[in-house]
């Protein structure tokens, strides 16, 4: 039943999913094309949208004022610094889309935990806990 939400949760990208139910809620948000898995570009995309609806000014970035503005909180609020740090690859203070989308590259490289370019809703529950580098499961702890 909760196809009916579908369209007012693609944009809740920045914070993860707790447990199988907001996991398979956020898989149906993201799974345009419905085939029930999220390809790389499905899981772009609202970010990408978001940081492009954050740069009021269009100078192909938003800053720290921006992200407040979107966040409807000061641009020294912890999310917002939250954001900035997390999607500011380059730090020079302003999260491009191309930042964005590399960001949530990066992010979904680690949620495909079977490699097979797609999404599926255990991978994306079992990512909701989980922040980085599935390298290292598999890598003794060298240097
Ligand atoms: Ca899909
Ligand atoms: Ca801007
Ligand atoms: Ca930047
Ligand atoms: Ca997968």
């Amino acid at each position: 039943m909760w196809t009916a939400m579908l369209g007012t949760v693609v944009l809740a990208t920045g914070a993860f999913a707790q447990g199988d139910d907001r996991s398979a809620k956020m898989l149906a948000a993201l799974d345009r094309d419905k085939n029930g898995d999220v390809s790389l570009e499905e899981y772009v995309a609202p970010i990408k949208s978001r940081v492009a609806l954050m740069d009021k000014n269009k100078d192909g970035q938003a800053n720290a004022a921006e992200i407040g503005v979107a966040f409807k909180k000061g641009e020294t609020d912890p999310g917002v610094v939250k954001f900035l740090q997390r999607f500011d690859l380059n730090k020079d203070g302003g999260v491009t889309v191309t930042e964005a989308e590399e960001y949530r590259a990066q992010r979904f490289d680690v949620l495909d935990a079977n490699d097979d370019g797609k999404l599926a809703v255990d991978e994306l529950a079992a990512g909701a806990g989980r922040t980085a580098d599935k390298s290292d499961k598999s890598k003794p702890s060298s240097q």
